[in-house]
């Protein structure tokens, strides 16, 4: 199903001379505002640059990068600049250590960002009149209310049922009626999952497009949930520390998430030299958000590997530049004997097989010298009931299936039915009990 492609705004479709003047003029003013905070006032000090300096979107590459541990050690809102009493709104990011990392929006950011969302949803098919389902979590994470912001910029109704009761969903999905579902990937997995196991008949419900994001995904896994749940799904991506959900988003023709480059200037850099990788080539991504008063960044490494898309005019008429799913993250990225593998390629190779579902959990240690790769894969119920004496030939299977997306040797451990844990929010897929190195 193709939907309608019109555009939101007419900055997205700028010439590249008009981005790029956009861009510099707004990074001059971002390397103003970040001398209120002291921690890039003393960078920028050092470096002996201050915005004079900025003459074209090039010379963002003399300006110093920011990291998570950069945020850390400015816990809670040292990274601030502007007043407390200028924010409306604080959110956060939980990390795997402990605390979250916080992010604060004045007035004029919370405007900003239900634009931008605005933009990725309207390029995907939402529209006024549409109904929207909008199961993420609502709280301290962005993809609720920054979704929610958006949807009712356009004119959406929302329906805000937030994560989980996955029963409850349905009863709204049916009762209701929206057209739009705003979810993870996985939790699009998890409805699917129930809805068949409930024999809920696929009619029953009105959805035409799913907007997916916050967590890496596949095309295989498009194909899957476009299939069983009968919708066109939109992948967006964003992050808490550069803003939330809206850095970037499908439109209907699928060919790489736009990059809303008035907003972002994102650079995709080699994570090791931290040299700009050519298009086409996978990379980190690293943002400076052009706009931002509360909590302004330069060059905010990712961690998140994608490539830009190469040069090449998307038929919907946007001429921003679009980036490709993200691949990985270089610190979720496993090396496994050596070999770099990403779960997203398990995934891949996972959902080939119709025996299986795409729920499954890497596990990995190290019992003497080598590293041991088990991939526990849940059978499909109805290859559980019928045809559990080909058991063998289906891990066979999976195995060389795995090794060839992977290039490794995984052990596949076929479990029942529902035993792997499911997920309302981000999926969690690795278990590393090797012994860390020093
Ligand atoms: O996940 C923001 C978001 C909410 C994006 C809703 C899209 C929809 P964080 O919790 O800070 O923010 O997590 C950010 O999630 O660095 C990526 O590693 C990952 N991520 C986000 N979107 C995608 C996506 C939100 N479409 C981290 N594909 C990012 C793959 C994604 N990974």
């Amino acid at each position: 199903m193709k939907l309608e492609n019109k555009i939101w705004d007419k900055s997205e479709c700028l010439s590249r001379d008009e981005i790029e003047s956009i861009q510099v003029q707004r990074l001059r003013e971002t390397v103003k505002r970040v001398q209120n905070v002291p921690f890039y006032a003393k960078k920028f000090k050092e470096l002996g640059i201050g915005p004079e300096d900025i003459k074209s979107v090039s010379d963002v590459k003399h300006l110093p990068f920011t990291t998570k541990t950069d945020m850390r050690e400015n816990y809670p809102l040292g990274l601030m600049a502007v007043p407390k009493e200028k924010v409306l709104r604080f959110h956060g990011s939980s990390g795997t250590t402990g605390k979250p990392t916080f992010v604060a929006y004045t007035k004029n950011d919370l405007e900003m960002w239900s634009d931008m969302v605005a933009r990725f949803l309207y390029s995907g098919g939402a529209r006024p009149g549409h109904t929207a389902q909008i199961s993420f979590g609502y709280g301290l994470f962005t993809g609720g209310f920054g979704l929610h912001y958006g949807l009712e910029k356009i004119g959406s109704s929302i329906i805000p049922a937030a994560s989980g009761n996955t029963r409850r969903q349905f009863t709204l999905l049916q009762d209701l009626k929206p057209e739009l579902l705003v979810c993870t990937p996985t939790y699009a997995l998890r409805l699917i999952e129930y809805m068949e196991d409930e024999k809920i008949p696929r009619e029953s419900l009105n959805l035409k497009v799913a907007f997916l994001g916050s967590e890496p995904w596949t095309e295989e896994m498009r194909l899957y949930i476009e299939d069983r749940l009968q919708v066109n799904t939109c992948n967006n991506y964003g992050l808490s520390e550069v803003i939330g959900p809206g850095i970037s988003g499908e439109c209907v023709y699928h060919t790489g998430m736009h990059i809303q480059e008035d907003y972002f200037l994102v650079e995709c850099l080699d994570p090791k030299t931290l040299e700009p990788v050519p298009e086409g080539e996978l990379g980190e991504l690293v943002i400076t958000p052009l706009n931002k008063e509360a909590m302004p960044m330069i060059r905010y490494r990712t961690r998140d590997l994608a490539y830009i898309v190469k040069d090449s005019p998307c038929p919907c008429g946007r001429t921003t530049k679009r980036m490709s799913r993200i691949k990985g993250r270089s610190d979720d990225m496993l090396i496994i004997r050596g070999v770099n593998v990403f779960p997203s390629q398990v995934e891949e190779a996972l959902l080939q097989c119709k025996d299986v579902t795409p729920n499954f959990l890497i596990v990995l240690d190290r019992p003497g010298s080598l590293d041991r790769s088990v991939v526990q894969v849940e059978m499909s119920p109805a290859f559980f009931s019928d045809k559990m004496s080909e058991m063998q030939m289906l891990k066979t299977n999976l195995e060389e299936t795995i090794r060839s997306y992977t290039g490794i040797h995984f052990e596949v451990d076929l479990v029942q039915p529902q035993s792997i844990e499911r997920f309302t929010g981000k999926a969690a897929r690795v278990i590393d009990n090797r012994p860390k190195e020093k």
